[in-house]
């Protein structure tokens, strides 16, 4: 496990918080051990479960620090990197930064590195090209879409943040499009008009390449012979493409109200107010699928940086106007390795 060497020298920049060695504050890795392809989970513990898909003896490098563990190894041979966020859109603000130090931050030089187009300082400035750095959540969400089932796997394709993380930085470009800002106009129609809230978008070919997993993933399951013995993990999978909604939390901030908490929400429909909304957006009609508690901000700063970022999830509760229930231990452990093998797919197809 590598360690902190912060204080050691008394020369951290406190806005550019790197050890001597080049490690980052929260995320205790160099640059050296960040993969270009990146698999963020909310849970500590489910960077081991990721780990377990990766090649036999690949990992090089592990760490942990708080809720931010971090594990590199490969999948079919190609470098990957599995990072913990913690929970909350605020742990993703950390993440992002200091993903976007370690990629871009020359710490033997002291310098940013240029990008791609643009005029490198001199020979050893290699520019960069941003759209290398690929990032996909695996989590677990809820629902409030009648049409979703627990056990599903959701794909974003729309975000919006119910939490205020994102009003401290400049919109990036695609939330001015008018596909973006009819997911934001009717979802201020609903109790959130009184909250501040943003959407966003996924990256376009992340949210392709997760749907040709899925197909892909199915079709290997057909494929087998019916003698064959499947793995769980190789049944036919649902999944369902639409709209993240991003909490600030899991109760209150999702539309639950517990114990003395009752009839003192802002929101209290929330769930049903989300789950009517039907946008019109250039792929088509589309809904609000999960609610979870990472994507907005991991979408929002990527496609400020100009990484590629998109995120699946795992539906473990339902809660619409039809229907309620919480998934299985069972379900939600087949959906999860299901989840896991689309993004890795994912990241080493794009
Ligand atoms: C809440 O239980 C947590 O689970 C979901 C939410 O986004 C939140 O982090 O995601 P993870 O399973 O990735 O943690
Ligand atoms: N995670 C969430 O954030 N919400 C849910 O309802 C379930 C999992």
């Amino acid at each position: 496990m590598a360690h902190h060497g912060f204080g050691v020298s008394g020369d951290t920049d406190p806005d550019l918080p790197l050890s001597p060695e080049g490690v980052t504050y929260h995320v205790t890795c160099t640059s050296e051990h960040l993969a270009d392809r990146i698999v963020l989970v909310g849970d500590p513990g489910r960077v081991k479960l990721v780990c377990t898909h990766l090649d036999a003896g690949s990992i090089v490098y592990e760490a942990a620090h708080r809720e931010i563990n971090v594990a590199t190894g490969a999948y079919r041979g190609v470098p990957v990197t599995v990072l913990s966020t913690g929970m909350g859109t605020d742990n993703v603000e950390i993440v992002m930064n200091e993903v976007h130090i370690l990629k871009e931050y020359d710490t033997q030089r002291r310098r940013w590195r240029t990008r791609v187009g643009e005029t490198p300082a001199d020979e050893l400035d290699v520019p960069f090209d941003p759209s290398t750095v690929k990032l996909i959540r695996v989590g677990t969400c809820g629902t409030p879409n009648d049409d979703v089932p627990v056990g599903c796997l959701v794909i974003t394709q729309y975000a919006v943040g119910m939490d205020n993380t994102c009003q401290y930085y400049v919109a990036p470009e695609v939330n001015a499009t008018a596909d973006v800002q009819e997911v934001l106009a009717k979802v201020r129609t609903t109790s959130l008009g009184s909250v501040q809230i943003y959407a966003t978008k996924a990256a376009p070919a992340i949210t392709q390449g997760l749907v040709e997993a899925c197909a892909a993933l199915n079709a290997k399951a057909s494929a087998a012979s019916p003698q064959e013995q499947q793995p769980r993990a190789q049944q036919q999978q649902q999944w369902y493409v639409g709209t993240t909604c991003s909490g600030s939390g899991f109760y209150g901030c999702q539309g639950r109200s517990v114990g003395r908490f009752h009839g003192r929400l802002t929101a209290p429909h929330l769930t049903e107010e989300l789950g009517d909304l039907r946008f019109d957006v250039s792929e088509g009609p589309q809904r609000i699928a999960n609610i979870e508690m990472e994507n907005s901000a991991l979408c929002y700063l990527s496609n400020m940086l100009g990484y590629q970022a998109g995120t699946v999830c795992v539906v473990v509760a339902r809660r619409t106007r039809t229907g309620r229930a919480f998934a299985s231990p069972a379900q939600t452990a087949t959906a999860l390795s299901n989840a896991i093998t689309v993004a890795l797919e994912t990241l080493i197809a794009t």
